[in-house]
């Protein structure tokens, strides 16, 4: 296992963008904010977000090596979030698709609008996806209270998603922190392992070929399900925009314009 993507001894760590989407309120900044500050109690007077802000969180993947997160939290309020779509998806290599879930129409959503946002401004293979339901602490089951919210969209709902869009699924609560790094550490995985595997081919292409390698790559399917990361190593040539890596890192200082710090909010 080797490869421009993983971390060598006084190398850097590589950085993978992900995008948090989802409906407005359904806990997508809170989620942000309990995996970088797991000790800070859940603010209730958070305030919507208005654009995009985004942190960055080192994690550990399942294949031992230490990445870095860049995590874009974006804003759920239509008014925002259709004009900085195009900028949401640009080079990011996963995606937390996050509903309430006790609020079935943020579940709706993710089909009927999320799910069709993200087809139309990314090429939907080349992201993996995690599917999470979050507020799970207000449910009567995990709170024993019947006076708290109740549940509106069952598990069973969610994996059929899942199964339909070829995703994984958890549900976790920003306000407890069940579940939350480790959803994370989830979808960083599956993006890590894609990239690897990305290293791997085409190192053996450059081994294997002599003449023409530019053209490989087009003979790969792109479509069907994506789960389990690997068979994305077709679309080196659809990454757009300047100074970006085929790899599935976020390349921080070419362009200028895909964050060149390690917090705070996009200046675009
Ligand atoms: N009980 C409970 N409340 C939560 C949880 N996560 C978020 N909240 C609350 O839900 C409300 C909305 O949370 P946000 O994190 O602002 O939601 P958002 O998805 O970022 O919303 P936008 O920025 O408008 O897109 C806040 O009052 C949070 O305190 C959770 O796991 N459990
Ligand atoms: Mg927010």
């Amino acid at each position: 296992m080797s490869g421009r993507a993983t971390s060598t001894p006084g190398g850097k760590p590589p950085l993978y963008k992900i995008v948090m989407l989802g409906d407005s309120g359904v806990g997508k900044t809170s989620l942000v904010a309990r995996l970088t500050n797991p000790d800070r109690p859940l603010n209730h007077d958070i305030s919507a977000t208005m654009g995009i802000e985004f942190d960055t969180q080192m994690l550990d993947t399942p294949q031992g090596h230490k990445v870095k997160a860049q995590i874009w939290d974006t804003a759920g309020q239509e008014r925002f979030a259709r004009v900085l779509l195009p900028t949401y998806f640009r080079k990011a290599k996963g995606v937390i698709l996050v509903y309430d879930i006790t609020n079935i129409k943020s579940f709706e959503s993710l089909s009927e609008r999320w799910m069709t946002q993200l087809n139309d401004h990314s090429n939907s293979d080349d992201l993996a996806k995690l599917l999470v339901g979050n507020k799970s602490d207000l449910t009567s089951e995990s709170s024993g209270d019947n006076s708290s919210s109740s549940r509106e969209v069952t598990a069973e709902k969610a994996m059929s998603f899942c199964q339909e869009y070829g995703m994984e699924f958890l549900e976790t609560s920003a306000k407890s922190g069940n579940n939350v790094l480790t959803a994370f550490e989830k979808l960083i995985g599956i993006v890590h392992d894609r990239a690897l595997n990305n290293n791997n081919s085409s190192s053996s292409n450059n081994n294997n070929t002599t003449t023409n390698n530019k053209n490989n790559s087009k003979s790969t399917s792109g479509s069907g399900q994506n789960k389990g990361g690997n068979n994305n190593n077709n679309k080196s040539e659809s990454s757009t925009g300047g100074g970006g890596d085929d790899d599935g890192t976020v390349n921080l200082n070419a362009s200028g314009n895909e964050g060149g710090d390690d917090s705070g909010a996009c200046g675009c």
